[in-house]
């Protein structure tokens, strides 16, 4: 198990990599090219400027969250060639630079969505907050309420320049039904896996966040049994997935350290989130530690190591802590916690066990 940060890059996140290295255990970064539309091809200096950032405090950059897909590939559109083949150039440049691990999502329009950024906990904290009666309403709400709250802030998968155009985004989508988004994500990987070959690069996908349709919209990656098709559909150790247990775990029905347990293979990532499950579907994000929420924490780790697990693993959304002033779900203090939670039920696994990794 590598663990690792997710950091949104020099003047684009509210922690510095100075404060990152002070947290005990983290070897890598895991990083993006945050101004870069999907679609388009991330040029070898922009990579190497990054490097040299990390190379500086001696991260690696071995993970990518994320490679954005864009909306062409998704819908099967007429341009998806084009973007495929981008992709491509993409994957083959981030190679140059020892990048092992590419995150994405195949969620059509939005990516993780929350109704709430600044939910009040009753110790005083805050975080992100899903009330499933809001998502009735018109979605430019929700996404003018997203905007919004995070000025200044560049949150991917909410980039203004595409939501400036949501009612496009939803006719573009309209005539995509489940199957074809299934279609049209096969035809996807199967274009790329040789690259991936190639490269000796994983691409592993991130579940739907929350894991059910969301404003009509068909979302793919769900539960185990949709875990499991996305695995053989396309049977390569290079389709893989990144692991979300907060993603998953938003679905009382998933049982997380299950689906560890029997694709622990095939997950070069994981992002280890606690969620709390209220009445009705809606849901609270919550601290690490085990008992403040409902997904298993301990018995998500435990499956992780007990399956040998040695990707890369990152601590995900933390609560906003100690009138900390960060982009929501990804300040300092409370995933430097959540690491130190981790680390904790990791080292003394491997001490019970008699490891000494
Ligand atoms: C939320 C993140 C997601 C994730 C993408 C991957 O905080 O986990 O936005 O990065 O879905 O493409």
């Amino acid at each position: 198990m590598k663990m690792s940060f997710r950091w949104y890059g020099e003047g684009n996140d509210s922690v510095s990599l100075a404060q990152i290295k002070q947290i005990p255990g983290v070897e890598e970064i895991v990083w993006a090219l945050h101004d870069k539309q999907p679609g388009e091809v991330w040029e070898i200096s922009e990579i190497e400027a990054v490097k040299k950032q990390l190379d500086k405090y001696g991260f690696g950059m071995s993970v990518v969250e994320s490679v954005n897909v864009h909306d062409d590939i998704k819908t099967g559109g007429g341009n998806r060639d084009k973007y495929i083949e981008n992709y491509r150039q993409t994957l083959r440049n981030l190679a140059k630079f020892g990048v092992k691990v590419v995150c994405y999502n195949f969620m059509p329009v939005f990516d993780w969505t929350r109704t709430d950024l600044f939910h009040p906990l009753p110790d005083g904290s805050t975080a992100l907050f899903y009330e499933k009666s809001k998502i009735k309403q018109d979605p430019s709400e929700m996404a003018d309420y997203i905007l919004n709250t995070t000025k200044g802030y560049t949150m991917p998968g909410w980039e203004p320049e595409r939501l400036a155009h949501l009612k496009e985004l939803f006719e573009l989508y309209k005539p995509v039904s489940k199957e074809q988004l299934w279609d049209n994500l096969k035809y996807f990987l199967e274009q790329i896996m040789p690259v991936c070959h190639e490269c000796d690069i994983k691409m592993a996908i991130h579940p739907d966040d929350p894991p059910w349709d969301i404003f009509g919209l068909p979302r793919l990656i769900t539960d185990e049994a949709a875990v499991g098709r996305f695995l053989s559909m396309v049977d390569d150790p290079y389709n893989c997935l990144t692991l979300c247990s907060g993603s998953l775990g938003a679905s009382e029905a998933n049982n997380i350290p299950e689906i560890v347990k029997k694709y622990c293979s095939r997950i070069a990532f994981a992002h280890i989130r606690n969620v709390k499950h209220y009445p009705g579907g809606d849901f609270s994000e919550v601290s690490h530690r085990d008992c403040d929420g409902d997904v298993g924490i301990i018995d998500i780790i435990r499956a992780y190591h007990d399956g040998g697990f040695d990707g890369y693993i990152r601590p995900d959304h933390g609560r906003h802590i100690w009138d900390e002033k960060c982009r929501p779900g990804y300040g300092l203090y409370d995933r430097a916690l959540g690491i130190m939670y981790i680390l904790g039920v990791w080292d003394t696994l491997e001490k019970l066990s008699g490891g000494n990794k």
